[in-house]
């Protein structure tokens, strides 16, 4: 220990073993009382060491939302309802698009909208409608949807009739990815003002999409934007996605994204 090497922290009165990654301190040096399971692993060590471990609490937290999920899945199913979890990231136009949807396919068929969001419930109050059910999840600090939630928010409200759940997760890229919700299918989001290449730098949520719809095509001229080399990169990370390109704007190829829902619903 002391000719090991130690991080320069002359403010403290504990140091870290910069190999072993050890903390050695003593009671004194610290600021709050011992929880007894420290003290006892203090006083059993030989010099006042103890080793900092890391617990990865990733696996059993993912382990319980794929249960949760699962048992969303089947309640779902058991309804007859078709499940769909929108991801993107910020702003690429899941409102926008769920919107004109509620409005045009949603007067056939009915259809209702869980919307999450760190804060504001400016997205559910724009997704209102008589004929079409919504609720607005806050997640405060939390970057993601979990099945947890949706299992809570899908029980506040009446999905009598309803055949199509729009689940609009949190706008992020990432972290989405890792959550399933219990839906039977993955929506993923890219649009023509985040640029050709998202699909390479952000592959996983990319790989778990069944579909992915390129938006805002309206302005991909004027951007400069790409959509065969869009295209292609989507090809390459999720060969297994359908694509559709589509404006919620100017409605181009609306009729395949609600042709794509007429199918899931009647199979549903
Ligand atoms: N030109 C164009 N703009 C669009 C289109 N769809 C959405 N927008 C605009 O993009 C901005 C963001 O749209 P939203 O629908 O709020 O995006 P979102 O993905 O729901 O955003 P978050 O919920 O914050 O992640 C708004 O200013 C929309 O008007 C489209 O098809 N064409
Ligand atoms: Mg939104």
């Amino acid at each position: 220990m002391k000719n090991s090497p130690t991080l320069p922290e002359p403010t403290l009165n504990y140091r870290i073993n910069a190999l072993t990654g050890a903390a050695t301190s003593t009671a004194r040096a610290l600021s709050a009382p011992l929880s007894a399971e420290i003290a006892a692993a203090l006083a059993a060590s030989a010099n006042g060491e103890i080793a900092v471990r890391s617990v990865d609490l990733n696996i059993p937290l993912l382990e319980k939302n794929d249960i949760l999920a699962e048992r969303n899945r089947g309640y779902f199913l058991g309804r007859g309802l078709a499940a769909l979890n929108l991801v993107s990231s910020p702003g690429a136009g899941k409102t926008t698009l769920l919107e004109r949807t509620l409005d045009e396919f949603g007067r056939q068929t009915k259809c209702a909208v869980l919307v999450g969001d760190l804060e504001t419930d400016n997205d559910g109050r724009r997704l209102s409608r008589p004929h079409a059910p919504v609720a607005q999840i806050t997640t405060g600090t939390v970057c993601h949807l979990d099945a947890g939630m949706i299992a809570r928010a899908a029980q506040s409200i009446n999905l009598d009739g309803v055949r199509v759940l729009f689940i609009e997760n949190v706008g992020n890229l990432v972290c989405p990815a890792s959550f399933d919700l219990g839906e039977q299918v993955r929506v993923v989001l890219l649009s023509t003002t985040e640029g050709e290449d998202k699909p390479l730098k952000y592959p996983p949520i990319f790989k778990s999409a069944h579909l992915v719809l390129l938006t805002k095509i309206d302005v991909a001229d004027v951007l400069g934007f790409q959509r065969d080399l869009a295209v292609e990169n989507i090809r390459r990370i999720a060969p297994q996605a359908k694509i559709i390109q589509l404006s919620a704007r100017t409605g181009e190829g609306l009729p395949e994204w609600y042709s794509f829902l007429k199918n899931l619903s009647d199979q549903t």
